[in-house]
């Protein structure tokens, strides 16, 4: 805890204050979590500011559900859920979520894992460099050499080229392409056609930056440490990673023939 309020420390001030004027959501996607959901809504909540949790549950046999439902006792007003009847991936929960937090006018809306692989102080990290002007930040794994821990070195590497693939075909200077650890202001998802997002996995997560970045928003890139998940297991497969290999192949096509109409003028 000592630590967790070192490093939140610098921006304590700024944080407080602009709390009191903006709204700011976490969207978790979860399946099977039970073993970390209730300890990561608690430890988020005990940050500084008012930061609201979103959980978007696709019907986890093992009931992350119910246990995020008996936290909304403590916690009314400040923790949400929405439920799916089954397993339908990450990319349409967080799209789901993202209409939520529009309709609800939310100023920043986070995108987080429920597996403590992003370090929750991190989140007000992320934040501040929104409030310094960035339209979108990426807590990135590999802007400063290779910070992540605990996975396993093919694992790494795969991750690794796979982000150096997607930059050399899309042309983004973005280091970490796939990162799900994320800070939009609410005008990005807006200006987003979200209904027009096709894949669910990894390539949810580069569809997201590269639209973001084709509208000429301004992304910025922070050096995070990702941390292996403890508990549970990971639920990626290897068709997420074949959508990601083809996905960004049509997905640069598309946007050759059907050129987007920028947001913001550069
Ligand atoms: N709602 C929902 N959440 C999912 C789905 N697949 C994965 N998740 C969540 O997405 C996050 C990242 O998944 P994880 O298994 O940790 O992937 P990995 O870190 O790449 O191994 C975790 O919070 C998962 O619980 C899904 O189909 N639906
Ligand atoms: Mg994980």
């Amino acid at each position: 805890m000592n630590s967790l309020y070192n490093k939140i420390k610098p921006y304590l001030r700024t944080i407080l204050i602009d709390h009191l004027v903006n709204k700011s959501l976490v969207i978790i996607p979860t399946y099977n979590e039970k073993e970390n959901i209730e300890r990561l809504i608690h430890t988020i909540f005990s940050l500084p500011g008012h930061l609201n949790i979103l959980i978007v549950d696709d019907g986890s046999p093992d009931g992350t559900a119910f246990l995020v439902k008996g936290l909304q006792t403590p916690y009314a007003d400040r923790l949400f859920i929405l439920e799916r009847a089954g397993k339908l991936g990450l990319g349409t929960a967080y799209i789901l979520g993202f209409k939520w937090a529009i309709e609800r006018q939310y100023d920043f809306v986070f995108e987080m894992d429920a597996d403590f692989s992003h370090n929750p102080a991190d989140l007000l990290v992320l934040q501040q460099a929104c409030m310094n002007g960035a339209d979108l930040v990426i807590g990135s794994r590999y802007k400063s050499g290779v910070n992540v821990v605990n996975w396993p070195m093919g694992r790494v590497l795969m991750s690794y080229f796979a982000s150096v693939y997607v930059r050399w075909v899309t042309g983004m200077k973005i280091y970490d392409t796939t990162s799900g650890f994320k800070c939009y202001r609410r005008k990005v998802l807006e200006a987003i056609e979200l209904d027009n997002i096709r894949f669910k996995g990894y390539a949810f997560q580069i569809e997201m930056k590269f639209t973001a970045w084709k509208l000429g928003f301004r992304i910025e890139e922070i050096p995070i440490i990702f941390t292996d998940r403890s508990e549970g297991t990971s639920k990626m497969s290897g068709g997420i990673f074949n959508e990601a290999l083809w996905g960004v192949l049509r997905m640069k096509i598309r946007s050759i023939l059907r050129p987007y109409k920028k947001a913001v003028q550069v």
